[in-house]
């Protein structure tokens, strides 16, 4: 039996993809009909507040009406089978999903559709609301913004960090339904892997990040995830 076996994990937009959220990249992805530079940088958002509002509230209310399909579950469930402190979940997702699912401590790189930031006082805070008025203000009269991470700006430090710890002291890491093309987090995997972690990828197609695997399951993740589960128990049994 490997006690302390540790698992670290990479998400991306394709484990909601089974959940009825739209990924970025491939056949009809968010940026075919979305501009990164209009609706996914803090220029574009400075030019047009609303109309990257607008791109956000219809995200937002979208996945209010999702909900966490079974590649998430079968992540929550991995943790509670090995412990929080051996299976760490970082996502590029903002949906909030993993959270849905019972997950815990997951590590959001690029942010949460859930939260907002003044962009005077800077406070910010969690909100499942839509609003009704676009863009939002704070009470102090200043703009609100989502709390997401657009092109150009850095991850926040201490999550990041978080994300390298655990990618550094990984067995096993999974990178699941994630290009791999968006960096620093697709460097994850390959730090995981130059300090001697194994790396599996779930992914009906090969991502950026496939050299690095010495298994692939070319499936979707809800489809996959049993099978996952059932190969690391295999492993941590031997
Ligand atoms: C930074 C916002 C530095 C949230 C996102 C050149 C010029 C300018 C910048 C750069 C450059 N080169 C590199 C950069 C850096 C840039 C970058 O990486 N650009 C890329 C495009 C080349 N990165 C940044 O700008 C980052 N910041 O570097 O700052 C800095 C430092 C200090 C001070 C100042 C600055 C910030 C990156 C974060 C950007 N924000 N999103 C939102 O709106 O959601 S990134 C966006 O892409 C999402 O977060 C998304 O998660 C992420 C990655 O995409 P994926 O999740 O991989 O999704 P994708 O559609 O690509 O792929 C889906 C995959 O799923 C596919 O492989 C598909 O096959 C698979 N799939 C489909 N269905 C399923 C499935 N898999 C399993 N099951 C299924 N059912
Ligand atoms: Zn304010």
């Amino acid at each position: 039996m490997k006690n302390n076996f540790r698992i670290a994990c990479l998400t991306g937009a394709g484990i909601s993809a089974e959940s009825g959220i739209a990924t970025f990249r491939g056949m009809g992805g968010m940026w075919e009909n979305h501009s990164i530079e209009e609706v996914a940088t803090p220029e574009g958002f400075r030019k047009n507040p609303l109309l990257v509002w607008e791109f956000y509230e219809a995200r937002r209310k979208q996945a209010l009406s999702c909900k966490p399909n079974k590649g998430h579950i079968g992540l929550a469930r991995l943790q509670e089978i090995l412990g929080e402190k051996n299976v760490c979940i970082t996502t590029q997702n903002v949906d909030g999903l993993h959270q849905r699912a019972g997950t815990k401590n997951v590590l959001e790189l690029h942010g949460s559709l859930w939260k907002v930031r003044c962009t005077k006082c800077q406070n910010e805070r969690e909100t499942f609301e839509l609003f009704d008025d676009l863009p939002p203000k704070c009470s102090c009269g200043g703009i609100l913004r989502p709390a997401i991470v657009w092109f150009g700006e850095p991850l926040p430090q201490d999550i990041f960090k978080n994300a390298l710890f655990e990618a550094r002291r990984a067995n096993l890491y999974l990178v699941i339904g994630t290009s791999g093309v968006v960096e620093p987090a697709a460097s994850l995997a390959k730090i995981a892997a130059s300090e001697g972690a194994v790396v599996w990828e779930v992914n009906p197609e090969e991502s950026a990040l496939a050299y690095l695997c010495q298994k692939s399951f070319r499936s979707k993740a809800g489809e996959a995830m049993d099978l996952v589960i059932e190969e690391i128990l295999k492993i941590i049994k031997e």
